[in-house]
């Protein structure tokens, strides 16, 4: 009987590890090129978690920005301000917009100045350890 308690231990474990990434799904990934002159730009998605775990994002990365932070916007006095979320949790089987006037991606401090159509690589790394990268085409805001 212990020995079956322990291996189901086991695979109750494994079935925590066994994440596919291919059950998160980033739709509409949006990135705008910076505006000339501008070293601040940003980015909309519908993150969609399909799998059965509660996934969080621990941090996002790209080659193209030196920083990249998922931001909130909140209303105070009616006026709208930015500030930094440190991880972004989507439960099982839900989704959560980044979207203009909510949470968004900030894009910051280009590494070389970025055209409209140019590649924007997003390097989304997970509390579980896992990596998933992400590849659009910065887009002009006008
Ligand atoms: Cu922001």
């Amino acid at each position: 009987m212990k020995k079956i308690l322990t291996i189901t231990l086991i695979l109750v474990l494994m079935g925590c590890d066994s994440l596919k990434t291919s059950d998160i799904i980033f739709n509409d990934l949006t990135v705008y090129a910076p505006r000339a002159g501008n070293r601040v730009t940003a980015g909309f998605t519908d993150i969609i978690n399909n799998s059965s775990d509660t996934i969080t994002i621990n941090s996002i990365s790209s080659p193209q920005f030196n920083i990249v932070e998922i931001h909130e916007t909140i209303m105070n006095n009616g006026i709208a301000s930015m500030i930094k979320i440190n991880t972004l949790t989507i439960p099982e089987k839900q989704s959560v917009s980044l979207k203009p006037g909510g949470k968004h991606l900030m894009l910051i401090d280009p590494v070389k100045r970025i055209n409209e159509g140019e590649e924007i690589t997003l390097i989304i790394e997970l509390s579980s350890n896992e990596t998933m990268t992400l590849k659009t085409t910065a887009v002009s805001r006008f």
